[in-house]
């Protein structure tokens, strides 16, 4: 695995810009350590932060190029909104391109910008740990949810998905009708915790 990821780690380089490729190795430690803290598999968490946001550097034009050649769905808000496409194509990429067979890895980097219900764990690790790695941006409540993450992925994730809700709402970006799946199941999920 290590020298798989070394590989994939060069290739990288040259595909994202300094500050992404920067962020991706963020994530890549902030997921292996989470998985530590949650007794998943760690090389799993590397190789999925490594390579989650590895479409991201392509131009929205080609995203969506690059969707239809290889038959990936588009809706219309992801054909208004061609950064979200990051995600799935990301997904796709990862097989095809670095040779990615593992499922579980996959899946995890499709569902790491609007989460989706059910998440496995390491697509919660995945998605926390993007939001959480130590070179993002300061968020709103950034001290909490990173605190969180280590105690309550559940609420983590909750929390992230409505910050996330709450931050697109403020700048009027149309939401991803998965965004809001997702926050709405995580909701429910809690609020049934409680009961
Ligand atoms: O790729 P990253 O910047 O590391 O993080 P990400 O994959 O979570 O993507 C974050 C971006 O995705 C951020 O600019 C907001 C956007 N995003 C997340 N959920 C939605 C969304 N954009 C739209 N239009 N709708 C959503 O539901
Ligand atoms: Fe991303
Ligand atoms: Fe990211």
């Amino acid at each position: 695995m290590n020298q798989k990821i070394t590989r994939i780690r060069r290739k990288l380089m040259a595909e994202l810009d300094k500050e992404r490729y920067e962020h991706t190795l963020g994530v890549m430690y902030t997921a292996a350590s989470m998985a530590m803290s949650y007794d998943a598999d760690i090389d799993k968490a590397l190789m999925a932060g490594l390579l989650h946001d590895c479409a991201k550097c392509i131009s929205g034009e080609n995203k969506i190029k690059l969707c239809d050649r290889y038959h990936l769905s588009v809706s219309e808000v992801e054909k208004a909104n061609p950064s979200l496409l990051h995600a799935k194509l990301g997904a796709f990429l990862a097989a095809k391109k670095y040779h990615v067979d593992d499922k579980e890895i996959v899946n995890a980097i499709a569902s790491h910008t609007t989460g989706r219900p059910h998440m496995s764990l390491l697509e919660k690790i995945i998605y926390i740990a993007d939001y959480i790695e130590p070179g993002r941006e300061e968020l709103p409540n950034m001290a909490e949810v990173r605190k969180l993450a280590f105690h309550d992925i559940d609420a983590c994730l909750y929390r992230i998905l409505k910050d996330s809700l709450v931050y697109l709402d403020s700048r009027n970006i149309p939401i991803d009708p998965m965004t809001e799946k997702s926050y709405q199941y995580y909701k429910d999920k809690l609020d049934q915790k409680e009961e």
